[in-house]
């Protein structure tokens, strides 16, 4: 059930707030305000070592001695937390790897730092996502 309360807020910061709002694209002020504050909530849950979604993107040139093995026994070795992967040939070297991972938010970030710092990966990220089961 939606419930409203009133903010008040700083000409200054209200401006900037509605600048924001159109920049990106939402439609009105609430829908701003709850993404804002689940985001907040969504930095809990990783701070808190909750459980928590993450996406890990990989990108690598498949020469680069045995990345393609180490790559498979990391996932392996973690196939609890692994939901699903995703692997696109981009061109005639490059792959693009995308794992979706859910656990522990300290154990999702180990096993990104991991896989991010092997040698032959030329970009790794993980994006900080969540359940969504809290909020
Ligand atoms: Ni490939």
């Amino acid at each position: 059930m939606l419930k409203r309360f009133s903010v008040s807020l700083e000409d200054g910061l209200l401006a900037d707030f509605d600048e924001f709002i159109k920049r990106r694209q939402y439609t009105n002020r609430s829908e701003a305000i709850r993404d804002l504050i689940r985001r907040e909530f969504v930095q809990e849950e990783w701070g808190e070592d909750k459980e928590v979604i993450g996406v890990i993107s990989l990108v690598y040139d498949h020469h680069q001695f045995q990345i393609l093995e180490r790559i498979n026994d990391i996932q392996h070795d973690h196939h609890q937390m692994i939901t699903s992967t995703t692997h696109v040939h981009m061109d005639h070297d490059n792959c693009l790897e995308i794992l979706i991972v859910r656990g522990q938010a300290s154990a999702v970030r180990q096993l990104a730092d991991r896989l991010i710092a092997l040698r032959g990966v030329k970009d790794g990220h993980l994006a900080m996502s969540s359940t969504g089961k809290s909020f």
